[in-house]
């Protein structure tokens, strides 16, 4: 149940806001980021948003969260046109990533 509402979520998070751009949505829940995979484009934004009961991150080169609390949600905006790999250093088996188009 909790599954599925997070994919939801993210699903209705990820419609489009405006012309060309668009506000994707990972959540962070049981130890894992949702949905692990996310393409995007150039300019479009990514929401971050820990629904677990631990701090995690987001972390790769050039892209840092800082730690977020149960409940906090980090925003951050595609600038370059190059996909990437990204963990939770404080959780390192938390993988995601970002393709960007
Ligand atoms: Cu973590």
């Amino acid at each position: 149940m909790k599954t599925a509402f997070a994919t939801l979520f993210a699903a209705l998070c990820a419609l489009p806001l405006a012309a060309g751009a668009a506000e994707h949505h990972v959540v962070i829940d049981g130890m894992k980021f949702t949905p692990q995979v996310v393409q995007v484009k150039k300019g479009d934004a990514i929401v971050w948003e820990n629904r677990d009961m631990f701090v995690h991150n987001v972390a790769a080169d050039g892209v840092k969260s800082g730690d977020l609390a149960p409940g906090k949600t980090w925003r951050w905006v595609v600038r370059a046109k190059m996909s990437f790999d990204y963990l939770c250093t404080l959780h390192p088996v938390m993988k995601g990533r970002i393709e960007v188009k």
